[in-house]
């Protein structure tokens, strides 16, 4: 038995990933996988978690901290049986650089009219269309944390107006931030709504059709587009659906899902002015993943405070 705290991983990877990932991590500390049936998990202190199984903590009933494999964490909050121990987010570095890589990319794409060009060019139509640019349109952020706050600077070095939406008011260099009483006001001056917002009771269903109808409507685009990475939770797709036929919404990029993985028959595929990626959006990475929580261990361990710790009364 090993003198640090043991470890329980029950990550979505693939295990060759895991084990590639493990060569050289945790140090001195003892590894199991929850996958193995036989592993005896009664002592470990730490687990790794995404979408945990059911029967995880009777089998681990000592565990001290849970590190969350993804920044969101509705799915272990949801999670039967859950411990009252300390739960952290996953925050780092890589996964913020690509979220904001596609948040970037999704908004240059509905800007210079990816979709459409990408339909001419099937039909071998050549045609040029009417380009505004980024600096006509304003970029409205729906969730100024971690992710959020890089997407917006980053959609603002790109020459887009940026503003920003979040529960608390944030004091952001060169963008304008409402806090959640001021939605209206928000929306009203918002050609391309991102959404980066966690999974809660208060942010279900968020996207809905009251929401889009408060966009903009006259902008450059000619009509909002709706950009969701956050979680699909958030989303009300038949609203989102009928806003795009009915054409309040010019266009879409939807990375998450009421559903994962989405259904064969969802009119999504085939919606010419919608992009459709699968929950790819910020990748975790297994290495920056056991990395950052060696991290945490070590604090932990040495009495100091854990960072990324998730408020159980916001739910993120
Ligand atoms: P953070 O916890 O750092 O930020 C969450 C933001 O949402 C904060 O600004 C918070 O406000 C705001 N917020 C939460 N609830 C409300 C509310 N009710 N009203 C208004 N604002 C609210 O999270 P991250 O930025 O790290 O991640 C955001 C989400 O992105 C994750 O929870 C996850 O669901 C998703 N995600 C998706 C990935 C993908 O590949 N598609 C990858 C990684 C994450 P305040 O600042 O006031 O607290
Ligand atoms: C996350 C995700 O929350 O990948 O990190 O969705």
């Amino acid at each position: 038995m090993s003198e640090k705290g043991s470890v329980v991983i029950d990550l979505k990877f693939e295990r060759r990933d895991v084990d590639q990932a493990l060569a050289g991590a945790l140090a001195g500390r003892q590894v199991l996988h929850a996958s193995d049936k036989a592993a005896d998990l009664s002592n470990a202190s730490y687990a790794f978690l995404w979408k945990p199984d059911l029967n995880l903590f009777e089998r681990a009933p000592k565990l001290k901290v849970l590190f969350s494999g993804g920044a969101g964490v509705d799915s272990i909050l949801a999670t039967p049986g859950l411990p009252n121990i300390p739960i952290v987010r996953f925050v780092d570095e890589s996964l913020t650089t690509r979220m904001s890589e596609w948040v970037v990319l999704q908004c240059l794409s509905h800007l210079r009219q990816a979709p459409t060009y990408l339909v001419q060019q099937r039909a071998r139509i050549w045609k040029e269309l009417h380009q505004p640019e980024a600096k006509d349109l304003t970029v409205g952020v729906m969730g100024l944390g971690v992710l959020g706050q890089d997407s917006a600077r980053k959609l603002k070095i790109m020459g887009f107006n940026v503003i920003g939406w979040s529960r608390t008011k944030k004091a952001i260099e060169g963008i304008e931030t409402y806090d959640a009483s001021e939605l209206d006001a928000f929306l009203a001056r918002t050609d391309i709504l991102v959404g980066l917002l966690p999974l809660t009771g208060e942010t279900r269903g968020i996207f809905n059709g009251s929401l889009f109808s408060r966009l903009r409507q006259n902008g450059a685009l000619g009509a909002p587009v709706f950009i969701n990475a956050g979680r699909g939770g958030s989303q009300v797709e038949k609203d989102l659906i009928a806003a795009l036929d009915a054409k309040t919404l010019g266009g879409a990029s939807l990375d998450v899902f009421e559903h994962e993985p989405l259904s064969p028959d969802s009119r999504f595929w085939s919606m010419d002015n919608v992009i459709v990626t699968p929950h790819a959006a910020s990748a975790s990475d297994v290495r920056a993943l056991l990395r950052n929580a060696e991290v945490q261990m070590g604090r932990f361990e040495r009495g100091e405070p854990l960072q990324h710790v998730v408020d159980r009364t916001t739910g993120y």
